[in-house]
């Protein structure tokens, strides 16, 4: 299913994906994405924060049923993280095409911008600046690895950047958001069913950790005269992961920038990016002030991102479990994978996520896999529920 998008931002070294926002390889997707509504005969908007709509009828007349997800990666991502979905939405609109099936409610789908934030460092970029949650000038100040701000970036690639930020109108169109996502995670193996149905996303945020020190001759400085950043990081790593076990979460340092990064010298600055998530709010936020007394001369901890619990729809949530699995309702589960769906759900869009199994449940990897079987089960339940939905 994903074969006419698989060659794009593909790492052949590694068989992983390099998706940025805004890189070439986004801007690529970007026209397939266009070239997908052409073919359909949709009409393609993209709204001023990049996120691409293509509708099915006029959502200005009524608010419409929207389905989709992103199309963006992390660094060395998974092939069906977010493309799944994208692909899974027109995919399901040719269904009910071929069934003569005339919806009574616009259908829409659409890519958000930025989902993964591993350029600017916020996840759901695009579904955060059209609610509002994340400010306009926050975002556009954001600067990548190499020091370019999302403004730059934005004007290099064409667009406005400093039209960016939360858009009622755009929001006013979506009157129902169901996105379908491969599971990060392996609960429907367990539970031996290709599809299932979200019920909450965990609460998650982001913390940079700055450990500053004094750089120094590695062969000259004694032991005795370092200040070595390098040490309280290491120590907070280790306490992160025993904190995390004893506090009943999960944490993980996945990006560290030591500066300025020479084999000879002992390192000025370590920067350490934190990800905490858990289903006890308390217990992740409770976990994060601990880290930043424990490490001794305290670093500078900087919240980069926040997403309270999600929990979606109950009403819709069962109604897509049956419409899903007829007489025995699809599985209902919680996942700890942020979404843009949290973030519309957030903002009071009903929402709701179709999972598609994923036997092994590796995610944000190059072995992320799904079985076309259960691509193929979860475009059919996609489709239900849309014909369902736009009844
Ligand atoms: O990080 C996440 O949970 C999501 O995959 N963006
Ligand atoms: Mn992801
Ligand atoms: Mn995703
Ligand atoms: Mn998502």
């Amino acid at each position: 299913m994903l074969e006419p998008l698989a060659h794009i931002g593909r790492d052949p070294a590694t068989g992983g994906y390099l998706r940025d926002a805004w890189s070439d390889a986004d801007l690529e997707l970007r026209e397939w994405f266009a070239g997908e509504a052409a073919r359909r005969g949709l009409d393609l908007r993209e709204d001023r924060n990049g996120n691409l709509w293509a509708w099915w009828g006029d959502p200005s007349r009524r608010p419409g049923v929207v389905t989709g997800s992103h199309l963006d990666s992390v660094r060395q991502g998974g092939a069906f993280d977010g493309p799944l979905g994208v692909v899974s939405a027109f995919a399901a609109l040719d269904i009910l095409k071929n069934r003569e099936i005339v919806p009574d409610r616009p259908l829409g789908v659409v890519c958000f911008t930025d989902e993964e934030g591993a350029r600017f460092g916020v996840p759901c970029m695009g579904s955060r600046l059209l609610t509002g949650v994340l400010g306009s000038d926050r975002a556009l100040g954001l600067t990548d690895d190499d020091g370019a701000t999302l403004a730059e970036v934005m004007t290099r690639a064409g667009r406005r950047p400093y039209d960016v930020g939360r858009d009622d109108e755009t929001l006013a169109t979506v009157g129902t958001f169901v996105e379908l996502h491969v599971e990060q995670g392996r609960a429907l193996v367990d539970h031996d069913r290709p599809v299932g149905v979200a019920s909450a996303i965990w609460p998650h945020g982001r913390w940079r950790f700055d450990f500053r020190g004094r750089a120094d001759h590695a062969g000259t400085t004694r032991l005795a005269d370092r200040d070595d950043p390098m040490l309280p990081f290491a120590r907070v790593v280790l306490a992160a992961r025993e904190a995390a076990e004893r506090r009943g979460v999960v944490a993980t340092v996945g990006k560290v920038r030591v500066s300025p990064g020479n084999a000879n010298a002992i390192p000025g600055l370590v920067s350490a990016w934190l990800d905490v998530r858990g289903a006890d709010e308390r217990a992740v936020r409770e976990l994060v002030a601990e880290l930043a007394r424990f490490s001794g001369g305290g670093p500078d901890v900087r919240e980069e991102s926040w997403t309270p619990t999600v929990d979606f729809d109950a009403a819709l949530r069962d109604r897509l479990a049956k419409v899903v699995g007829g007489d025995t309702p699809a599985p209902v589960l919680p996942t700890g994978a942020g979404h843009d769906a949290g973030i519309l759900a957030a903002a009071g869009v009903p929402s709701a996520m179709l999972f598609v199994r994923n036997p092994t449940g590796v995610s944000h990897s190059p072995d992320e896999h799904a079985e076309r079987a259960d691509c193929e089960a979860g475009v059919v339940a996609l489709a239900d529920v849309l014909e369902d939905l736009c009844r």
